[in-house]
């Protein structure tokens, strides 16, 4: 069984992120997803709209995922890539090249982002009062 990794805060779950887990999905038979901490990501500088539990249980509730772990470090991929005997460490690539030295251990493979859309962009624009677009 090919098993696929990738990391993130996934807030506001939107299409770019059910776009990246389609094709993570894709490049082999089982998918685990590191789910940043709450506490995690006040070290990578994001406050999150949705909490851990609620983000998690957004996450599991998609096909393409197989399982959530928590993302506590930055620390930590390597021990993960062991423990849960990974074959390939995927994200978008926005990090190109951040996360080579993974190579080591698995397969790494950034793939494009979906243009267009973030999280901060829909915070931004809500907070504008603009709303989707009704044809
Ligand atoms: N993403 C995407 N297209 C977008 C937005 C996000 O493909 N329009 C991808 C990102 O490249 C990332 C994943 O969706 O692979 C999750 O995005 P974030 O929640 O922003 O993740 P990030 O904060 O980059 O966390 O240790 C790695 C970090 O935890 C990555």
């Amino acid at each position: 069984m090919k098993k696929v990794i990738t990391y993130g805060t996934f807030d506001l779950l939107h299409y770019g992120h059910i776009n990246l887990l389609k094709r993570a999905k894709a490049l082999g038979d089982y998918l685990i997803v590191g789910l940043s901490t709450n506490e995690f990501n006040k070290e990578k500088g994001k406050a999150c709209y949705f909490s851990y539990e609620e983000r998690k249980s957004l996450l599991e509730s998609i096909r393409y995922v197989d399982l959530v772990i928590p993302e506590r470090s930055w620390e930590q991929k390597i021990d993960d890539i062991k423990e849960y005997k990974v074959d390939v460490f995927v994200i978008g690539d926005d990090w190109k090249g951040k996360f080579d030295y993974l190579k080591d251990y698995c397969e790494v493979i950034y793939l494009s982002r979906t243009p267009e859309i973030s999280t901060t962009k829909i915070k931004k624009e809500l907070s504008f009062g603009k709303m989707a677009v009704v044809k």
